[in-house]
């Protein structure tokens, strides 16, 4: 079993909406739990003139392998109508595999940890929210000193009522 965290994000077709579908759906993989989910924040685009943004981070628990996991999670956002027309482009849901364990994985279909991570607020506090602070990405940064050097980005937690 590995503790992987996923990076969840929306901004067309309800994105609150298409999360809570996704924490649905991370639930039905084979070999696979959730263990927790963190809060839900609002954020403008990195690409002006797009939808805000809803992104949360869960943490799963799984015994597949991580191109297995990767698959799962494309079929996922598949499923939930993701449209691949432009990189960076408008979607309805977004799974990235932030961390996998321990693990760093440079394959042509899988990077691990997630590419400029440590530069997104909407994944950096969505995921101390649920990891220890001390955490240690294996390519070096540590989770504490992340949150004091990421940029704020405008970072809203929604707040359902
Ligand atoms: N891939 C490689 N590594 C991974 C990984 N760790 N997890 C490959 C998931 N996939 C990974 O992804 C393209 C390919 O990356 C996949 O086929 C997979 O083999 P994609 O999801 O099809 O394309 P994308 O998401 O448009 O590209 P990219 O570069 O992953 O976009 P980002 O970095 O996810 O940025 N603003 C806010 N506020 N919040 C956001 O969530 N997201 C983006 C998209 C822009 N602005 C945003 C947000
Ligand atoms: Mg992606």
């Amino acid at each position: 079993m590995e503790r992987i965290y996923i990076g969840m994000g929306s901004n067309i077709a309800a994105p609150n909406q298409q999360l809570c579908n996704a924490i649905e759906a991370l639930a039905l993989v084979p070999n696979t739990t959730v263990a927790c989910v963190s809060t839900f924040y609002q954020s403008d685009s990195l690409l002006p003139g797009q939808p805000r943004y809803t992104n949360a981070v869960a943490a799963i628990d799984s015994n597949l392998a991580p191109l297995d996991l990767l698959d799962a999670l494309q079929a996922i956002e598949n499923n939930q109508g993701r449209e691949r027309l432009e990189r960076w482009g408008p979607r309805t849901l977004d799974l990235d595999i932030l961390l996998f364990g321990e693990h760093l994985i440079d394959k042509p279909r899988l990077k691990v940890p997630h590419y400029q991570m440590q530069l997104r607020a909407f994944v950096i506090y969505p995921l101390a929210e649920l990891a220890p602070a001390d955490l240690q990405l294996p390519n070096g940064p540590i989770l504490r000193v992340l949150l004091t050097t990421c940029p704020f980005m405008n970072l809203e937690r929604i707040r359902f009522t």
